[in-house]
């Protein structure tokens, strides 16, 4: 049986070898018709619910999914970018059920929400893979989930900030979008880790994971506390981060050093200012996860089972840790 499936795969590798190179496969569009790509009629289609393009973070993943749902891979991929709205998100998902694709993929924007159209796509007998966040959902309406530990790495950030910040600090959060999941977890994991030291949140706000968001928030701090009222920024990605050493600098003081930063995602201009002496602290979030979900999709297609949960381990950096990993970092 196994035999059989591995062998049909192998074939629709080599149909959609021999049909790569007559068109795009990877439909940018979400108008793309699934069958009419590159992948030719018996590649795997695959309708794949992005949800944005609001970080660094999101153009590596996206660039991962593109390249392992690729037509030489087998794949027809009906891509969809929600642009951070999770109506449309939803739209996009109902969308790929009436097109009668074969497999649905989600990163889902935010983790309620999910019931009703993950019903439906059972009940067309369509399974989904969740990739990076997940849902609140039963997990008997999704077939399996790949991503990271959102939680630990709050922790791995709130961690070092207890060790880091032994008198009385100020902080202020730069939360991911409302009612993600990287949002809520890395609240919690970090909240947990520093609970009894002396580090005081004086304020907590969304800046939705962007780099504009990120600094109108810290803009808004520093009108409020002054920068001289604010030790220590933690950030739930790189983007803000980034946003916010902008508002810093414009405010005359040094981010770094006058105010501290701790963030999360370890992506490349993350780690240039971490080098730079910018950020002081960064915990990974890997966001190559296309290989593991084409993996899962073509496993559940053909009908084996599969892990549930698949979590993919993160690391930290330090100053001298980012100037050692920066030369190989391909994200
Ligand atoms: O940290 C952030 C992105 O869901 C893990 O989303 C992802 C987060 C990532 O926008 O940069």
């Amino acid at each position: 049986m196994r035999k059989q499936i591995l062998s049909k795969l192998a074939l629709v590798g080599v149909i959609a070898l021999t049909a790569a190179g007559c068109s795009s496969g990877d439909g940018d569009g979400d108008g793309a018709t699934p069958g009419e790509g590159g992948g030719g009629g018996d590649a795997i289609t695959v309708g794949f619910a992005q949800t944005g393009s609001e970080s660094g973070w999101r153009s590596a993943n996206t660039e991962s999914m593109k390249t392992a749902f690729s037509a030489e891979n087998g794949f027809d991929l009906v891509f969809n970018a929600a642009d951070n709205d999770p109506a449309a998100q939803i739209a996009a998902v109902r969308s790929f059920i009436n097109q009668g694709v074969d497999a649905i993929v989600i990163a889902p924007i935010v983790e309620d929400g999910w019931d009703d159209v993950l019903q439906e796509a059972k009940d067309a007998d369509i399974p989904v893979i969740l990739e990076d966040r997940t849902v609140t959902a039963s997990d008997d309406l999704y077939a399996s989930w790949v991503g990271l530990d959102f939680t630990l790495e709050g922790q791995m950030a709130g961690e070092w900030a207890a060790e880091t910040f032994t008198e009385p600090t100020t902080m202020v959060v730069l939360e991911g979008t409302t009612g993600s999941a990287p949002a809520n977890n890395r609240a919690d994991g970090f909240d947990a880790a520093i609970e009894g030291t002396p580090i005081e949140k004086i304020d907590s706000q969304t800046g939705d994971f962007t780099r504009d968001g990120g600094k109108s928030v810290m803009e808004g701090f520093l009108q409020k506390f002054g920068a001289d009222g604010i030790d220590l920024v933690y950030a739930h990605n790189d983007d803000m981060a980034l946003g916010a050493i902008e508002a810093i600098e414009a405010a005359g003081a040094e981010p770094g050093v006058d105010i501290k930063i701790v963030s999360i995602d370890a992506v490349r201009d993350g780690m240039q200012a971490l080098v730079d002496g910018k950020i002081n602290y960064i915990v990974e979030c890997n966001p190559l996860l296309g290989d593991k979900a084409a993996a899962l999709v073509k496993a559940v297609l053909a009908g084996e089972t599969v892990d549930k949960r698949t979590i993919v381990e993160d690391q930290a950096f330090d100053q001298e840790a980012a100037k050692a990993a920066l030369p190989d970092r391909t994200y």
